[in-house]
């Protein structure tokens, strides 16, 4: 068959659970560049016949949505040999720089699956490339060849024989192993090189592509990650004088994912007189994100059912399936369950981070960034006690960052753990300048969290180092962090309907657009509820409407949600049971 591939393993580490593989395109194919005409007609063949093995068995629609492609794994076989014809090609596009490929489907059940796209720097994939990604996976099998020369190669005049470069990840769902394969036979298709990390996070997908395309951010082996956070982590806690209100005790909710795992590899590398690390949920048994995870902790706002006996004063720490998510909880002097999330970390990053830059006399420009999801409360607090600009971009961690690369530190994160605090090149050759005489302490431990922070997206376990870090550094305890200001009691809840897309939004998705007259249904609700705030939104990763509410009071959030929920039943195809009022 024209395009078999074939794999060379050229490196194995045991400790780090990699190997790194070259991949050739089809036996017999002249290096030397051909005519475009026989080119095209090789290239259109080597797509055929390696097609007919990821064949497209359905015709259910697929998009790029808000973090890449997710839907049951049993539908993606195809998409994912498309994602990885993509992603080598996206790679040959921008002259063989390094490009991502994570397959996981996050916070989702574990039976289905999804793919991420990665870009050189370490950002999310260029919105033109997503569209077409779109377009791409839901082609017919004969459509395929002709289209991936005229939507890719043709307009983007990629030379899909030059060299190119992939990085490719994947979670720990049984269902990750075999798609993997099928990303891998798409990128042989093209023929490029592979590095391939096995089960490995989202985030240290990010960091690697950035690292390999910009040496200037640290080594880019999965070792020089866990080196470069877990050194800037000690030496902010080897500082100071002696702690007496930190608790160095955490217990980490892994998920029963890739976050246990990495966060073991961070257990190894720390020293356990700064931090004394248990991992729960660690994978061993219990199913991904099953009744556990920081999405379940989010949602439910209570703690996994399996940690039968809340122990008092010391910080639960939930990660997500793919450890781009965290989230933070305690039970206080009465036992109840405090839930700390991405707005509270998001002000914590911004009053200590905001007072080393004053301390170190540094010019340099901070602001935050939030999704609707931000407690109303968080913003207030944001801009009238820390005095710190915020601003706010659709759900999705592309679009948060993008805004806060406007600042020279912009911290951004969603309610639901999932952010960071990104600091430009300008800001980190600054901070590196200044730190180097070591006279001024606050410039100092500021360049050490541009070690321990994963800069290029959210990451859970980059996100708790930095948390405990500051902590450590103020001598804090949870409810120090906690007493800063009090979240307006909120709701989430999900809708079925028929067609999610019907629903459109406007104002960083804060009002509804279509169906008419929904939005005003949504305003007169709300209308009755004192500190009232709600809005609806499609999901990117989910075929459900989310809702949100907030009020004065848990009893009026909750009624409020109902409401808006019941609207968005009977006036967007509600199926199923209409949430009761
Ligand atoms: C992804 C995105 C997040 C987003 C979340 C939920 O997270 O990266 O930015 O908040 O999905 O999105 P939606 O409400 O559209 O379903 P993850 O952790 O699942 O990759």
């Amino acid at each position: 068959m024209i395009g078999t591939s074939f794999t060379r393993l050229v490196g194995n580490c045991h400790s780090y659970r990699f190997c790194v593989r070259v991949i050739h395109r089809g036996f017999g194919v002249k290096q030397s560049k051909m005519e475009n005409n026989a080119s095209e007609v090789l290239l259109k063949q080597y797509v055929t016949d390696n097609a007919s093995q990821h064949p497209r068995k359905h015709d259910t629609f697929i998009g790029y949505g808000t973090a890449g492609f997710r839907t049951g794994a049993d539908l993606l076989d195809h998409v994912m040999f498309r994602v990885g014809l993509i992603s080598a090609l996206r790679s040959k596009s921008l002259g063989g720089k390094a490009i991502g490929v994570m397959i996981t489907a996050s916070h989702n059940p574990e039976p289905d699956n999804g793919v991420k796209l990665v870009d050189p720097l370490g950002e999310m994939l260029a919105p033109d490339w997503e569209k077409l990604s779109t377009s791409l996976a839901n082609l017919s099998d004969d459509e395929l060849p002709q289209a991936i020369i005229e939507k890719l190669i043709k307009p983007y005049s990629i030379d899909w024989q030059a060299p190119g470069l992939v990085y490719l990840g994947r979670d720990t769902r049984p269902s990750s192993v075999a798609l993997a394969k099928a990303v891998i036979d798409g990128i042989a298709c093209i023929g490029c090189e592979l590095i391939d990390f096995d089960v490995v996070s989202t985030p240290i997908v990010h960091y690697l592509v950035a690292s390999r395309n910009d040496e200037s951010l640290g080594e880019p082996t999965r070792e020089g990650y866990l080196k470069k956070l877990s050194g800037g982590f000690r030496r902010v806690c080897s500082q100071g004088k002696e702690k007496t209100r930190y608790n160095p005790t955490i217990k980490v909710d892994g998920a029963n994912g890739v976050g246990a795992i990495v966060m073991k590899e961070f257990a190894d590398e720390i020293d356990s007189d700064i931090i004394k690390i248990d991992i729960v949920y660690d994978g061993s048994s219990g199913r991904l994100n099953h009744e556990c995870g920081a999405d379940f902790v989010k949602v439910n706002q209570t703690y996994p059912p399996g940690l039968i006996t809340p122990e008092k004063a010391i910080r639960f720490i939930s990660l997500d399936g793919d450890a781009d998510r965290v989230i933070y909880f305690y039970f206080d002097s009465n036992n109840a369950f405090r839930m700390l999330d991405g707005d509270k970390i998001a002000t914590l990053f911004a009053e200590h981070l905001g007072g080393l830059v004053k301390q170190s006399g540094l010019s340099l420009s901070i602001g935050l960034v939030q999704s609707a999801y931000a407690n109303g409360s968080s913003t207030n607090y944001i801009q009238d006690v820390l005095g710190i600009p915020v601003s706010c971009a659709p759900t999705g961690v592309k679009y948060l960052h993008h805004e806060a690369m406007k600042y020279d530190i912009g911290i951004y994160f969603e309610a639901n753990g999932h952010g960071t605090a990104a600091f430009s090149s300008k800001s980190l050759s600054l901070i590196k300048d200044a730190a180097k005489s070591g006279e001024n302490p606050a410039t100092v431990e500021l360049y050490e969290f541009t070690n321990i922070i994963n800069s290029t997206v959210g990451d859970a376990i980059s996100d708790l180092l930095a948390v405990e870090a500051i902590l450590y550094s103020r001598d804090w305890t949870i409810e120090d962090w906690d007493s800063k200001y009090a979240d307006l009691p909120n709701k989430l809840m999900k809708v079925l309907v028929k067609d999610r897309t019907v629903i459109t939004t406007a104002d960083a998705e804060r009002k509804v657009v279509t169906p008419e007259g929904v939005q005003s249904k949504i305003d007169n609700v709300v209308a009755k509820y004192k500190n009232g705030r709600s809005f609806v939104r499609p999901s990117g990763t989910e075929d459900v409407v989310r809702v949100y509410a907030e009020a004065d009071t848990k009893a009026n959030a909750d009624k409020l949600c109902s409401e808006v929920s019941a609207v968005v039943f009977d006036l967007c195809g509600g199926v199923g049971a209409r949430p009761s009022v």
